[in-house]
C-alpha cells in the first residue's frame, strides 16, 4: 500500500538558537540561562561540550538553508533567541540580532524555505532568572514585550509564530527533575512556572492579535499518549492524572483557554495552586491558538503509584509501568512507539475540536553514528529511515481518518547540541563533523528528499 500526503504539506525540519546558532564574537548577544549554566558547572554536559560550540548556523546559515532545501525541506522551525535581541532581557535592542535574523528569513525565502519561528526554547536571559525567571511576573510581561517587538522587527518576514516550545518541559526540568537550570525540587514552584508559562503564552497571542500582524500564531507541545497498565480503576486514575500533568496542563488552555480541572483540584488539596488573578483567567480564555505543533517521540505507560515521594510530584498520583513489548531506543531511553501519533491525532479530532496542527518535531537520537559509515563516507541510518517511515504511515492514516495534519517535521536538520547531552546521540538527516564543521548527508536525508518531493511515503530500502 502507498501513503500520500497532501500537494501542499509542510516538509521540514526543526532546530532551535541555542542548539544550532553558536556564538560569534562581538556579537551583542546576551548570557541565557544556558550559557551560565554550562560556564559554572561544565561537567553536567556531556564530554564538557557547551551552547558555544554548537553548529554554527550563525555562522553559516547561507550555506546551511541551501543544504537543507536540497533535501527537500519546504519549511523549517527556528526560534529567535531572547538574549540576542535583548541582551538584558528587556530594554535595549541589539540591532546586529535584527539584522542577523532579517538576513536569515529573507534566505529562506530566496531558497524556498517557508519560516516557522518560536520565541522561546528553554533560554532565558541570565538577567530576567536572576529575578526569579519565571516565578517573577514581571518576566511574564517581559515576555509579552519580546514578542511583540519581534512580531513588529520581522512580521513582514514570518506568517507562522510560535511562542513556546515544550512549556511543561521547562517546569519539570527547571523545577521538578533537574535536568534544566535553574534544576531544584519543588512543586510549588513549578506550579507557579507552569502558570507564568501558559499566561505568558496567552499574552503574546493577544499581543499578536491586537497588532493585527498577518499569518497565524500557536504553541508547541510536546504530547505522549497515556496509557494505563491495564484498564483497572487505579491504573486509569493515574493515566487520567498522567495526562493532566503532562498533556493537558498546556493543551487544553492553548486550545480550550482553560486548565483541567483534576490538576486545579489536585493543585489546591497540596496547597500548591500557583498566584493568579480573574483578569489572567479572562486573557487565557480567549486567547487560544491559530495553530498547533506537537512533538512527538514516545508515550508514556503507567499504573498506580508504587511509592509516596516526599513532598508532590507527579510520582504521588502515578508509577512508570514497563510494558514487556516495548521497543526501545536505546540511547535516548524511550519507547518507539508510532501508534502514538495516530492516537494522538485522532484525540486531537475528537476531544479538541480538530485544530489545525502540524507534527512539529519526530525523530531519533543514535550515539556513535559513525559506526554507521560506509565507503563512501556516508552515515547508513536504516533504522532512522524506519522510524520515520513507520511514523507517517501512522500519520497518514490518521490523515485519512479525518485529521486536520498540516505538517511533518524532523528532529533535526544538522545535528545539533542536545542541552546537557550536548552532541551524544545525533538526530540529523545530515551528519555534523564537529571538529571541522563539515556536514554531509545521510541516508535518510535523501529518503527524506525523495518523500518531500514526492509527497508519497518511500519504502524503507
Ligand atoms: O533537543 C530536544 C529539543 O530541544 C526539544 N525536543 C526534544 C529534542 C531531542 O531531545
Amino acid at each position: 500500500m502507498k501513503y500520500t500526503f497532501p500537494h501542499n504539506f509542510y516538509w521540514g525540519s526543526a532546530t532551535s538558537a541555542p542548539q544550532s546558532e553558536g556564538h560569534l564574537p562581538d556579537d551583542g548577544k546576551g548570557q541565557n540561562i544556558w550559557d551560565y549554566w554550562f560556564e559554572e558547572n561544565p561537567e553536567l554536559f556531556f564530554d564538557q561540550v557547551g551552547p558555544q560550540t554548537t553548529s554554527t548556523f550563525a555562522k553559516n546559515y547561507r550555506e546551511d538553508l541551501r543544504l537543507l532545501r536540497s533535501i527537500g525541506l519546504n519549511s523549517l522551525r527556528l526560534s529567535i533567541s531572547w538574549s540576542r535581541i535583548f541582551p538584558e532581557g528587556t530594554g535595549e535592542i541589539n540591532e546586529q540580532a535584527v539584522a542577523f535574523y532579517r538576513d536569515i528569513f529573507t534566505t529562506m525565502h530566496e531558497v524556498g524555505i517557508e519560516p516557522f519561528v518560536n520565541l522561546f526554547h528553554f533560554d532565558l536571559p541570565l538577567p530576567l532568572q536572576n529575578l526569579g525567571g519565571w516565578e517573577n511576573r514581571h518576566v511574564v510581561s517581559a515576555f509579552a514585550t519580546y514578542a511583540s517587538t519581534c512580531f513588529s522587527l520581522f512580521g513582514d518576514l514570518v506568517a507562522h509564530w510560535f511562542t513556546f516550545n515544550e512549556p511543561i518541559v521547562i517546569v519539570e526540568c527547571g523545577y521538578l527533575y533537574q535536568f534544566h537550570y535553574p534544576a531544584v525540587v519543588d512543586s510549588k514552584r513549578a506550579a507557579q512556572v507552569g502558570y507564568h508559562l501558559a499566561l505568558a503564552h496567552a499574552c503574546a497571542v493577544a499581543a499578536f492579535r491586537s497588532g493585527k500582524f498577518p499569518g497565524e500564531i500557536g504553541i508547541i507541545v510536546n504530547l505522549s499518549p497515556i496509557y494505563p497498565k491495564d484498564l483497572s480503576p487505579e491504573h486509569k486514575q493515574a493515566a487520567l492524572i498522567a495526562d493532566c500533568f503532562f498533556n493537558r496542563s498546556f493543551l487544553d488552555p492553548a486550545l480550550k483557554g482553560t486548565f483541567p480541572q483534576p490538576l486545579v483540584d489536585l493543585l489546591q488539596a497540596h496547597d500548591a495552586l500557583p498566584n493568579y488573578t480573574e483578569h489572567d483567567l479572562a486573557i487565557i480564555a480567549e486567547n487560544t491558538v491559530d495553530i498547533l505543533g506537537v512533538n512527538y517521540y514516545q508515550p508514556r505507560r503507567v499504573q498506580a503509584p508504587t511509592h509516596q515521594p516526599e513532598q508532590l510530584m507527579p510520582e504521588t498520583y502515578f508509577a512508570h509501568y514497563e510494558w514487556p513489548e516495548r521497543i526501545m531506543n536505546p540511547y535516548r531511553g524511550w519507547e518507539i512507539y508510532p501508534q502514538g501519533l495516530f492516537d494522538l491525532a485522532i484525540r486531537l479530532k475528537n476531544d479538541y475540536g480538530n485544530p489545525r496542527w502540524y507534527v512539529a518535531e519526530n525523530g531519533m537520537g543514535v550515539e556513535n553514528e559513525q559506526r554507521f559509515l560506509d565507503e563512501t563516507g556516508q552515515i547508513q541510518d536504516t533504522y532512522r529511515i524506519q522510524f520515520f517511515h513507520d511514523h507517517l504511515s501512522a500519520l497518514a492514516s490518521a490523515l485519512a481518518s479525518g485529521a486536520n495534519c498540516v505538517g511533518y517535521h524532523v528532529w533535526t536538520g544538522i545535528d545539533n547540541w542536545s542541552w546537557l547531552n550536548a552532541y551524544k546521540n545525533r538526530y540529523g538527516l545530515i551528519a555534523l563533523d564537529l571538529a571541522t564543521q563539515t556536514r554531509t548527508v545521510k541516508r535518510s536525508g535523501l529518503w527524506f528528499k525523495a518523500l518531500a518531493e514526492t509527497n508519497v511515503l518511500p519504502d524503507v530500502e
